[in-house]
């Protein structure tokens, strides 16, 4: 069926614009005015019982054989350990770039002998203790003057306190760092809008430097911290020697986001647990969701980037773990960090487009707070009257918020479009709140300004949602991706775990208006948060600029294997093998080597033609790699077993592929 006749069919039958209207009837099987397609297509929808609500659905989110979606979603992959690519509004799965779990497919970290083995080690744990899994929640678009530039992505890895930067042009995870002096994060990852840093809040404190201390010790020892990586552009990593951390009490920091126009250089996150609960459940203290929610108010943490940089610059960090950290007693004296109240339980805490509001939502306050930066920076500068237990300047409420909007239970998460709403997630009510700003948004919409307008439902319990380009100082306003914990009954059941629902929401239209028009299963980790992009603003390499490209490094590899140059060498108990893949064949197709030997072997894709990736499967050693057209790779690894392997090609390449393949010969030493 094609769109022309299902908008054909639509005419015909006064296709209604009324969203959430399941009960409407479907669409009659016979039309009296239409042509024979309509016709047809209004048989096909009387068969499956679609209303005309869900013919519209699917007319909007078709994407017919060939063409390609408007945008792309970066979606965090939970703990998959991955990110996920989407396509939008057609929602279908493009990639699962592989992160912080190995991923065979693209021949990402499998076994030990690769070179993306060793960017996955690169976070591992101070004591070499292999990480093979990570639990990733906020990836973060880089952005140029605060807009999304398409040319890097960075995703947080909460269980262990890393963070990942992963290159556009071939979507491929460059770099992987530890945090020197957290096991966790949350508020990460979240880049300035000319991604000069990008930002690693903390969640669970502890002491910093990794040494035990007792839970009685607590206020004293215990402590959260923000990491500020700076980002290189020139080398596509981050800087680690000219990266630094903020010492925070221990209050469990949340989410963050960076400042933008009137509020560039600050830094705000959410925190819970300003009651520095330690539960303790078993020994008759209140459980910690209990402890920690005992507070009418938390602390938005307030950051300055030029103070910070002012006192690292002036000499004024403690070196812990060989990495500079500002004091707490120094972040609280030079006002790098100041706390705003924040009601009931935090979570999420959102820059408005024009940087002029942060928008909080308490988890156990109906009400979204809306802070004014304009206020917040008059308060910051007439000095702070109350302090907390570690001298944190704490700002009065009522002076630096600039109102609070009612609307439902559960808020979390606000998003932004470019009609001067506001979307919230309610987790409690499975609903998408849309209301009005004010502000410079007042003359964008018609209704009076911080208003609730519209609830649509959604299938259910939703965490974050994100718009299309809703985190830049120009979102689009065309879409909403609700991003849901639980779809109970929305797909066939899988066994006991449920896929997580990524609901699409058109949000173009004004009003209440806003209907779901796609369910999307992720039946992979909990996604937590994502970043919408225009797909153009992508320029993805098609296959890599020269044969012998070597990804890690993003330039010709000097160990680059020329046609006519394959072989097998042997320098004592070092073999050297330099092989080429072109279809259909490896060249050379025997390697004869004995045990104990240490191999090296260098392997480069010889094609150039669009989609012409090789395999290279290696039984025995747990190695497969992919070899995309021009690409080099080099691993290295000891031969411990005799036996006869053969290695062979995991992409069907072509009519021949099965026949691609050859012997790896591992004789008695
Ligand atoms: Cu799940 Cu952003 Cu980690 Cu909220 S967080 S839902
Ligand atoms: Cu190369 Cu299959």
């Amino acid at each position: 069926m094609s769109v022309m006749a299902l908008i054909l069919l639509m005419a015909v039958a006064g296709c209604s614009k009324e969203e959430e209207s399941p009960t409407a009837t479907a669409v009659p099987a016979s039309s009296d005015g239409g042509s024979q397609v309509a016709s047809g297509v209004s048989a096909i929808a009387a068969e499956r019982g679609l209303t005309e609500a869900d013919i519209e659905a699917a007319v909007k989110t078709f994407v017919p054989s060939g063409t390609h979606d408007e945008y792309i979603l970066f979606a965090s992959g939970g703990h998959s350990g991955q990110m996920l690519v989407i396509g939008m509004p057609s929602m279908r799965l493009l990639k699962v770039v592989g992160v912080y779990t190995p991923e065979p497919w693209q021949g990402w970290a499998v076994g030990d002998a690769s070179e993306t083995s060793h960017i996955l080690d690169g976070g591992d744990l101070q004591d070499g203790t292999e990480l093979t899994w990570g639990d990733t929640h906020h990836p973060a678009l880089s952005e140029t003057a605060g807009d999304y530039d398409g040319e890097w992505a960075f995703i947080n890895e909460k269980a262990n306190g890393r963070v990942a930067v992963i290159d556009l042009r071939d979507f491929e995870t460059k770099q992987i760092i530890k945090n020197p002096l957290s096991m966790s994060n949350h508020g990460a990852t979240m880049v300035t809008p000319d991604t000069k840093w990008v930002i690693e809040g903390g969640q669970f404190p502890a002491p910093l430097d990794g040494s035990y201390a007792s839970i009685d010790e607590y206020e004293e020892k215990w402590r959260g911290v923000l990491t500020m990586w700076k980002f290189d552009r020139s080398t596509g990593r981050i800087n680690y020697d000219e990266s630094f951390a903020v010492e925070t009490p221990p209050y469990w920091q949340d989410l963050c986001d960076a400042g933008k126009l009137v509020s560039a250089g600050m830094i705000f996150c959410g925190s819970f647990n300003s009651e520095m609960a330690t539960g303790g459940i078993e020994d008759g203290n209140p459980p910690l969701e209990a402890g920690i929610s005992q507070a009418d108010m938390d602390y938005l943490h307030i950051f300055d980037i030029d103070k910070m940089t002012a006192a690292v610059a002036a000499g004024k960090t403690d070196m812990i773990n060989g990495f500079p950290v500002i004091s707490l007693e120094t972040a609280a004296a030079e006002g790098i960090l100041h706390f705003a109240p924040e009601p009931k339980s935090p979570h999420g805490a959102d820059v408005t487009p024009d940087g002029e509001f942060v928008v909080v939502s308490g988890k156990l306050d109906p009400h979204v707070t809306v802070y004014s930066v304009p206020k917040i920076k008059e308060a910051i500068a007439a000095g702070a009257t109350e302090r907390d237990p570690f001298g944190v300047g704490i700002l009065d409420f009522d002076t630096v918020v600039e109102v609070q909007v009612e609307v439902g239970l559960g808020p979390l998460h606000t998003q932004f479009d470019d009609q001067g709403y506001a979307y919230t997630s309610l987790f409690l009510d499975s609903a998408v709140a849309r209301w009005t700003l004010g502000g410079s948004f007042s003359d964008l919409h018609s209704e009076p300004d911080w208003e609730l307008i519209h609830k649509t439902p959604v299938h259910y319990n939703i965490g974050h949602l994100v718009t299309t380009e809703g985190d830049t100082v120009s979102p689009d306003g065309k879409y909403l991706v609700a991003m849901n914990k639980w779809s109970i009954d929305r797909f066939n059941v899988v066994g006991p775990l449920l896929p997580q629902n990524f609901q699409l929401l058109d949000i173009s239209e004004s009003g209440t208006t806003m209907p779901v028009i796609y369910d999307s299963p992720i039946g992979i980790g909990e996604p937590h948060y994502a970043q919408i992009i225009k797909a153009d603003k992508l320029n993805p390499w098609e296959v890599y600029p020269e044969v012998g490209w070597n990804p890690e490094t993003q330039s010709l590899d000097p160990r680059a294997v020329a046609p006519g140059e394959e072989g097998v060498t042997r320098d004592g108990n070092n073999v050297t093998v330099k092989s080429t893949l072109i279809r259909s064949h490896f060249t050379p197709e025997r390697v004869n080597v004995k045990v104990g030997d240490r191999v090296t072997w260098h392997m480069t894709n010889l094609e150039t033609a669009f989609d012409a990736t090789h395999g290279f499967a290696l039984p025995g050693q747990n190695i497969n790699l992919s070899l995309e057209p021009g690409e080099h790779q080099t691993i290295e690894f000891e031969v411990t077993d005799e036996g006869v392997f053969t290695f062979y090609c995991t992409e069907f390449c072509s009519a021949l592929h099965l026949e691609m393949a050859g012997f790896f010969m591992v004789a008695p030493n």
